[in-house]
């Protein structure tokens, strides 16, 4: 068909589990209530200088108290389920490196109604246990760069799923555990904030058998609930036909993808990302048998995915550039790779966290993970753009997110016509929440929150998302000009 002309719509595969996904400190506020304890954001956050505007997750989007009138707003866009996380601080708030201490009733509680109230709307819950808020507590006694951690997660996600998963079906260990290392503890752009590289790869192989932990808790727990784990992937791509541009896609594909695919799905480190490192450490935190626990059997993969990555070969001369989207920081995220690597800036369409925009990088991850590791069952767990909204007449015509949702869930379909087992697509966000380092500056919700006056709209996009759910397909796009 040509460009402009309609064409017929796509279907999605029947069952097919359309979300949008939050996480606890992004939404819920309530930070000091029943119980909970500091976590490294609340640290973080309160620390001057970390987070633009000097915002913190302290109210947030109130979603701990408001969150009925929030699954309210989701029946009526018809959503099928629901992604959120548990906050680790609210369950076991008394835990030490030494031992979980008392599960917090209160805490549990409140996940208990929240699933008890998603289910009577109709909506399944999809429980992540951990996205990014460690007890201040632990990171205190070293964090992720500490063995305990991930012996306190396994206990943690015990006492969840034991909770829980009589009514949740699918619980995710993790949430981007690219991001809680090397933002977390290389770069330092998020929480605790450290830039230590030994540290950091300390923390990949501590996330990956807390994922391991996790998951065989899960199952000892909740025998008949699914077990995923959710990875920030890249679609790594060079214009340059240099070798050494060859080489940085090998090297960034490592320290992203495979250094956390490889143990999960397949027993082992790549060895590759084992001697591009070994200057900065000789992975001894590698204890004989954690293999073994780290490769645990999957359920589902979740893959996030926003921006594509474009690197080149650098060979030292001259400023290296930047331009890799992962926030301002003297230490880079890529250890040992920033003498090899650059990330050129891409001309092109950007989102407003300057994030360049390439839906074919959707298509080809869930492309790569089928043929790599055909049977896998795939859910795009997050997906979305963040554009400086506003609310004009009761209305935020945000038509640039409905381009992108367009583009991202046509790439979704491209992947399943190929094959592809894709069985969700959770959109991120479903509220503007807490961006991070970014703070209130970044809307990436379907729902505007007016953070005066906690007031929610539903923006263009929740009625665009809405209608490819009602019909579980994507409808023609619109001939230029024509309405939305
Ligand atoms: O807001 C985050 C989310 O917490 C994790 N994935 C990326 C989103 C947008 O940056």
């Amino acid at each position: 068909t040509a460009p402009d002309s309609p064409g017929p719509s796509r279907a999605f595969p029947a069952g097919f589990a359309w979300g949008t996904a939050t996480a606890a400190y992004q939404v819920e506020g309530a930070v000091a209530e029943d119980g909970r304890t500091p976590s490294i954001w609340d640290t973080f956050s309160h620390t001057p200088g970390r987070v633009v505007d000097g915002d913190t997750g302290d109210v947030a989007d109130d979603h701990y108290h408001r969150f009925r009138e929030d699954i309210a707003i989701m029946k009526g866009l018809g959503l099928t389920s629901y992604r959120f996380s548990v906050a680790w601080p609210r369950i076991t708030p008394q835990v030490t490196a030494e031992a979980s201490g008392p599960v917090n009733a209160a805490g549990l509680a409140f996940y208990s109604t929240l699933v008890d109230e998603l289910l009577a709307a109709g909506i399944e819950p999809a429980v992540t246990l951990y996205h990014w808020d460690l007890p201040q507590a632990l990171e205190d006694a070293g964090g992720w760069a500490n063995r305990a951690t991930a012996e306190r997660f396994g206990e943690y996600a015990e006492v969840v799923a034991a909770a829980l998963g009589d009514r949740v079906r699918t619980f995710i260990t993790l949430n981007e555990p690219w991001c809680s290392a090397y933002l977390g503890y290389a770069s330092g752009v998020h929480a605790p904030g450290r830039t230590e590289p030994a540290a950091a790869l300390a923390a990949v192989h501590h996330l990956n058998l807390a994922h391991g932990l996790g998951a065989a808790a899960v199952r000892r727990a909740a025998p008949t609930a699914r077990v995923a784990l959710t990875l920030n992937l890249a679609w790594v791509r060079t214009e340059g036909r240099r070798s050494s541009d060859l080489d940085a896609v090998r090297r960034v594909d490592g320290l992203q993808n495979r250094v956390f695919l490889d143990p999960v799905l397949r027993g082992h480190y790549p060895a590759d990302v084992l001697a591009d490192t070994a200057s900065v450490t000789d992975w001894s935190f590698v204890l004989p048998g954690d293999l073994d626990l780290v490769h645990q059997p999957l359920d589902a993969l979740g893959v996030n995915y926003y921006s594509p990555t474009v690197v080149r070969g650098w060979d030292g001369r001259g400023p290296r550039a930047e331009a890799d989207g992962h926030g301002a920081s003297e230490h880079s995220p890529w250890i040992a790779a920033t003498a090899h690597v650059e990330f050129p800036e891409l001309p092109g369409p950007r989102t407003d966290m300057g994030w360049s925009i390439d839906a074919r990088g959707l298509r080809e991850l869930l492309l790569r993970l089928h043929t790599e590791h055909p049977g896998l069952e795939l859910v795009v767990t997050e997906n979305g753009a963040a554009y400086p909204d506003v609310v004009v007449d009761g209305r935020v015509h945000d038509e640039q997110r409905i381009d992108y949702l367009r583009d991202h869930l046509a790439a979704v379909l491209d992947a399943v016509d190929a094959g592809a087992p894709v069985t969700g697509y959770y959109l991120w966000s479903f509220l503007d929440n807490f961006e991070w380092g970014y703070g209130f500056s970044k809307r990436f919700g379907i729902v505007h929150v007016d953070y005066a006056t906690q007031q929610r709209t539903p923006k263009d996009s929740a009625a665009f998302y809405a209608g490819v759910v009602a019909a579980n397909a994507l409808p023609p796009r619109p001939a230029a000009g024509q309405a939305r």
